[in-house]
């Protein structure tokens, strides 16, 4: 267990954040063609190298998420992903869910595969260097969704994932994902995130699960894409941190989903989140956010490695610089 707590204070360590590169086959696919990628298992691997060789990334990542292919691909020198970003300084992570799907008696929702088989797959996966796991929930948000069957669902394999990652010594970043689609509002939401949230934490409790040594990976509290008002930045994170506060002092830490906001949108509702005082660092792990500009500048181009480059590192200083204004606004 001690590790665990190690390995999640490392990742929420101040000034830094998780990079999401965890796509599976199937989005990182139409990810890369919506670029002009083919879509091969090489220039999978092309782009993962990319990211995680950015010069400098070590100052503003901790740690990053891959997907099972990557975990078993190497650098072009031959290296196994895992020892390369280690050797660089970053911790390396591995997504063990196996996707969202239809829930047979929940109309129009999902609920998380991959419990099985999953103790020796996170024994194999420690083998071959991973510090952290990552499993996603996915919740809809309708007048009436979502169930309570899916958030007692989705909560039981969340915990049932979080305790078996403990047991074999690795941090598992719990990610209940509450999504924009929609037209909501912002009190909708966080009437719905505080729902999903507290039968999370339940079903943590139930299985002894130890906080500290997890670190949750949440929506930020925020209006449907399809609504037209957008608050600013200072409510989404009076919203945002209103919910999380039911969350025990001992919680390692907090980072966030991007969800489909625009990279500067997410980086401002971070630097706000700064300003409240709280017992958990809030950083970001955020996927597309990150790396959109990255891959839009790459587009797979080998002469242009060093351009996809240099938008990641422009993303991930701007996130790092957010979450340094913490000591700034609350010195020790
Ligand atoms: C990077 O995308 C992750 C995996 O997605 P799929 O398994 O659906 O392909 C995803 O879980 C991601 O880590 C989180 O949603 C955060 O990403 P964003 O882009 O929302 O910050």
């Amino acid at each position: 267990m001690g590790s665990c707590r190690q390995i999640a204070a490392q990742m929420v360590a101040p000034g830094k954040g998780v990079l999401a590169a965890d796509e599976s086959i199937g989005t990182m696919s139409s990810r890369l063609e919506k670029a002009g990628v083919e879509a091969t298992t090489e220039h999978r691997r092309r782009y993962r190298e990319l990211l995680a060789a950015t010069p400098g990334l070590a100052d503003g990542a901790s740690g990053i998420i891959f997907c099972d292919e990557t975990l078993g691909q190497t650098f072009a020198d031959g290296t196994p992903f895992a020892r390369a970003v280690l050797a660089l300084g970053i911790l390396p992570g591995i997504k063990v869910d196996t996707g969202a799907k239809p829930c047979p008696g929940l109309p129009g929702e999902t609920v998380t595969d991959g419990l099985d088989g999953l103790t020796g797959r996170l024994a194999h996966y420690a083998e071959i260097g991973a510090a952290f796991a990552k499993w996603r929930a996915v919740y809809v948000i309708t007048d009436e969704l979502p169930s309570p069957g899916a958030l007692r669902s989705n909560g039981n394999a969340l915990a049932r994932y979080a305790a078996a990652c403990q047991a074999a010594g690795i941090a598992p970043i719990v990610e209940p994902e509450v999504l924009m689609d929609g037209a909501h509002s912002i009190e909708r939401c966080a009437e719905v995130t505080a729902a999903v949230h507290a039968a999370v934490r339940e079903e943590l409790a139930l299985l002894g699960v130890d906080l500290a040594g997890i670190v949750l990976k949440p929506n930020m509290v925020i209006e449907g894409k399809g609504n037209p008002e957008q608050s600013s930045p200072e409510r989404v994170a009076e919203a945002t941190v209103e919910v999380l506060r039911a969350w025990p002092d001992e919680l390692a830490g907090v980072t966030f989903l991007s969800g489909g906001q625009s990279p500067e949108c997410a980086t401002a509702n971070l630097e706000a989140m700064q300003h409240h005082r709280t017992p958990w660092p809030l950083t970001f792990s955020f996927g597309r956010a990150l790396v959109d500009p990255a891959l839009a500048a790459w587009h797979g181009d080998p002469a242009l490695v060093e351009a996809g480059q240099a938008a990641l590192a422009e993303r991930v200083a701007a996130n790092s610089a957010a979450v340094r204004r913490r000591a700034q606004l609350q010195p020790a």
